[in-house]
């Protein structure tokens, strides 16, 4: 194996990339300029209640007009690679037919500053701002949605096939659906169960058909991020070999296949798997499922981009009468409070990042992956011009070991990014918690680089881990 210990320091494979991500809507404000449509997080930020302490994104971290010192941000960083996402209403402000040059150029812009800085662009298709035209038609519990994702996907190739390598078509369709269209938490704020197990079904397809126009287009590399947690009861979390009671092996086998084979299935084996379409039948009848879009979805997948958090954590016991994040579990319990948690009350578990990739390295041999996602969110503090975000570090420390000893029981992990280069809007959390690499003051917008920051970028430096501690400088503010 590639994998080496030198020194004191874990060595990851040669080439392995090193990056952070961030979402368009979340960085870029700037969403009434140069033509950009509408989407449904502009319109769903709008209602009362819908985001903590009422933000919007209409400016947020204004990476628009500052992408080319963010590009010499991730530069001082030594980031091999950037993932972004494309503004689909940036680009086609109706969703469909007519494209908006202006849009296409930022992207165009982003691109080739990357380039020039030497970071690896990853292109993230759809990262949930569909434009609001579409949704008036009936957003993603419509089919047309998935072929209106392939043309758009036809549109932003034609323009950068040529200089961007990896193609992602959508990230966390479950989110999507079932936080989007099924809790109603986010855009467009729907609360159907059945329209949740349509839109996942249809961003699915959606996946599928723009896999094929890349393809066609001539696209390297394909693929998408799905959230993905292993399902594991509370005995689990420090026991992991712990034999399960029948109903408890029932219980986590169910939630698997609702929050991570029905992705998974469908797109790497071209099935659903066991036990699930019952459900959506009872929930959302079987009419939206026609009968090749299983092989429609089922494409080659060069890359599957994992955004790992948290384990779910479930047992056979009461559960919530109608749970519209996870329909047909009413006799299952969702578990908290069995770990330490980040500021988003997700528990702290470095080994199920290890589990997930062991288990999808044994189920889904073949394709490359890459943690697309993987980060915490604290409350930082800015004193002396300085953030020591101690807890952030060690979430990522103790995160890329497990990601380094799933590599070595044989893990083909390719890249780790990290979410997210910069503090940014936070969905229905507003401006109110901060992922970033790099704090954002947002009155001014000044960027100061955190302690993880100079961290990672050692991390980056040394291809891997140091097993012990070493006295970190720090990097000035960036106006
Ligand atoms: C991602 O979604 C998004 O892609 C990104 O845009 C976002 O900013 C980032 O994460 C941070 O939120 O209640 O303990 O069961 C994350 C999706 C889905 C992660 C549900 C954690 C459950 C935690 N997530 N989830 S728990």
């Amino acid at each position: 194996t590639t994998v080496a210990t030198r020194g004191k320091t874990l060595v990851f494979p040669e080439g392995f990339v090193w990056g952070a991500a961030t979402a368009a809507y979340q960085v870029e404000g700037a969403v009434a300029v140069d033509g950009r449509g509408q989407s449904i997080w502009d319109v769903f930020s709008r209602r009362q209640g819908a985001i903590l302490d009422g933000h919007t994104a209409d400016t947020a971290c204004d990476h628009y007009h500052r992408y080319a010192d963010d590009i010499r941000l991730m530069d001082r960083l030594d980031l091999m690679a950037y993932r972004f996402s494309v503004s689909w209403p940036r680009v086609q402000p109706t969703g469909s037919g007519p494209v908006n040059p202006a849009g296409l150029d930022f992207y165009d812009r982003l691109v080739d500053g990357l380039l020039a800085a030497g970071i690896t662009p990853y292109l993230t298709l759809y990262h949930w701002d569909l434009p609001q035209a579409l949704e008036d038609l009936g957003g993603w519990a419509s089919r047309d949605t998935a072929h209106r994702l392939a043309d758009y996907a036809r549109v932003v190739h034609d323009r950068l096939g040529d200089r961007v390598a990896a193609w992602m078509t959508v990230n966390e369709p479950w989110v999507s659906a079932f936080v989007g269209y099924g809790i109603g938490a986010h855009a467009p704020g729907r609360t159907s169960p059945a329209d949740a197990f349509r839109a996942a079904h249809h961003l699915m397809l959606g996946h599928g058909l723009a896999a094929q126009a890349l393809r066609a287009g001539g696209a390297q590399t394909v693929g998408l991020m799905l959230n993905l947690a292993p399902v594991i009861t509370p005995g689990q979390v420090n026991d992991p070999g712990l034999t399960l009671s029948a109903q408890d092996a029932e219980a986590v086998e169910r939630v698997d296949a609702l929050l991570n084979r029905q992705f998974l299935d469908p797109a790497l084996r071209g099935e659903y798997p066991p036990g699930i379409l019952p459900i959506v039948e009872r929930v959302a009848g079987l009419g939206h499922i026609h009968d090749h879009d299983l092989a429609t979805i089922n494409q080659p997948v060069d890359l599957l981009g994992i955004n790992y958090y948290t384990p779910c954590v479930v047992r056979s016991g009461p559960g919530e009468p109608s749970n519209a994040a996870y329909p047909g579990t009413e006799d299952v319990e969702f578990c908290g409070a069995y770990a330490p948690t980040t500021a988003m009350g997700w528990p702290i578990v470095p080994t199920g990042l290890s589990r997930l990739l062991e288990h999808l390295t044994r189920e889904y041999p073949g394709v490359g992956l890459v943690v697309t996602e993987n980060g915490a969110a604290f409350d930082d503090v800015v004193t002396d011009d300085r953030v020591r975000d101690a807890d952030r570090i060690a979430y990522l420390e103790s995160h890329l070991r497990a990601a380094y000893d799933a590599i070595q029981a044989g893990a083909d992990l390719r890249g780790y990014l990290v979410w997210s280069l910069l503090d940014n809007f936070e969905w229905a959390e507003g401006y109110t918690k901060r992922f970033g690499l790099v704090h954002v003051d947002y009155a001014t917008q000044r960027r100061l680089p955190k302690d993880s920051a100079v961290w990672y970028r050692d991390v980056i430096r040394r291809n891997g881990l140091h097993t012990e501690r070493a006295r970190r400088p720090t990097l000035e503010a960036v106006a």
